[in-house]
């Protein structure tokens, strides 16, 4: 079983074979790499680092979900599942990329429940077993871009965070909706260290959180979500830098005022509250105009608001992007 494989698996349980296993498969996709880029121009093989712990596509207990053609991109290929769940942002278990594929598996998905608070005529909690059989499960194809230039393009599985507020219903003074992940440093060994100030916080505006597009996920690839890409539930946001993203959630909180979220905290100068995708707005320290699609050789460039603008553009109609970056 899923829950039972996950917080299971340490890596003191791992056999001597399958991490002999796991490196010379790693070896070896190394090695092929020279041949690989000559004869398909692909660096896929450079986005596949350390997966000796991180589940297989099939491993994974599989979701049903409705496709949402309407909310889906078309007409763009998908990222591997592999590149999806291996190369993977989440300071929580480490910096490097092959960090949350490898020591994910230590934390505990369940039991699971997320607190809904603030500005909100019910507050309470639910429970993640409850939200899987409470709302109605859709695939929606989405594009997310690291405000590092790599995108990648995820069906992802999952609802529209608006459905999941409206329950608790929103006062006249909930302006903002503020996220937390869990803080666990036991399980989330990256949590020891202090690159960033835990836990991990993300903000929206409440029209962003409302809209449509804004997702919260508990699956891609037709799968539960594997810990590294932010189990049990993880917001999904296409039009904003990976960041805003934020993963493993246990709390969600109406404001009146704007929250400051980790990275404007962290660096204020270099990440804004907003954090739309803006290839003409750079990064203080490096371009934002064009993206590597992982997998691609080739660099394209970035669009407004990440391919979003018709959908999007209005929520910030007479606002200076540049100022509110
Ligand atoms: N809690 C938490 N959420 C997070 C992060 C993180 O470090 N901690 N990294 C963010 C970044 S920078 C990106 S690009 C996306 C990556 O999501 P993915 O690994 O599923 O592609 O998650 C975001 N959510
Ligand atoms: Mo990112």
């Amino acid at each position: 079983m899923f829950i039972k494989r996950t917080t299971a698996i340490k890596s003191s349980d791992i056999t001597d074979e399958t991490i002999y296993k796991n490196r010379r498969q790693f070896m070896q996709s190394t090695l092929g790499l020279g041949m690989a880029v000559a004869t398909t121009g692909s660096l896929s093989t450079l986005f596949l680092p350390n997966t000796a712990q991180a589940l297989t596509q099939e491993e994974l207990p599989a979701l049903t979900a409705t496709k949402n053609e309407t909310l889906s991109l078309t007409g763009e290929d998908l990222t591997s599942f592999d590149a999806a769940t291996t190369y993977n942002n989440f300071y929580e278990f480490g910096m490097d990329k092959s960090d949350p594929a490898a020591y994910a598996s230590k934390l505990k998905t369940r039991p699971w429940s997320i607190a809904v608070t603030g500005e909100v005529a019910k507050p309470g909690h639910l429970d993640i077993e409850d939200i899987l059989k409470g709302f109605a499960l859709e695939e929606r194809i989405y594009r997310l871009r690291c405000v590092e230039g790599w995108s990648m393009v995820i069906p992802w599985i999952g609802f529209s965070l608006s459905a999941l507020l409206k329950r608790f219903e929103p006062t006249g003074n909930a302006k903002f909706v503020e996220f937390e992940t869990l803080q666990r440093p036991e399980e989330m060994l990256g949590q020891k260290s202090r690159v960033l100030q835990w836990p991990y916080r993300e903000g929206l505006r409440i029209d962003e959180a409302m809209h449509p597009l804004t997702m919260l996920s508990v699956g891609l690839y037709g799968r539960m979500l594997p810990n590294q890409n932010g189990a049990p539930l993880r917001l999904v946001v296409p039009w904003k830098y990976g960041f805003k993203s934020i993963k493993s959630i246990v709390k969600i909180n109406l404001l009146e005022t704007q929250p400051v979220s980790t990275w404007e905290r962290s660096a204020p100068s270099e990440y804004g509250f907003y954090s739309n995708v803006n290839p003409n707005v750079p990064h203080p320290r490096w371009s934002q105009a064009r993206e590597r699609r992982i997998g691609d050789f080739f660099k394209r460039d970035t669009l407004m608001f990440n391919g979003y603008e018709e959908q999007v553009a209005s929520l910030y109609s007479g606002m200076d992007l540049k100022k509110n970056f």
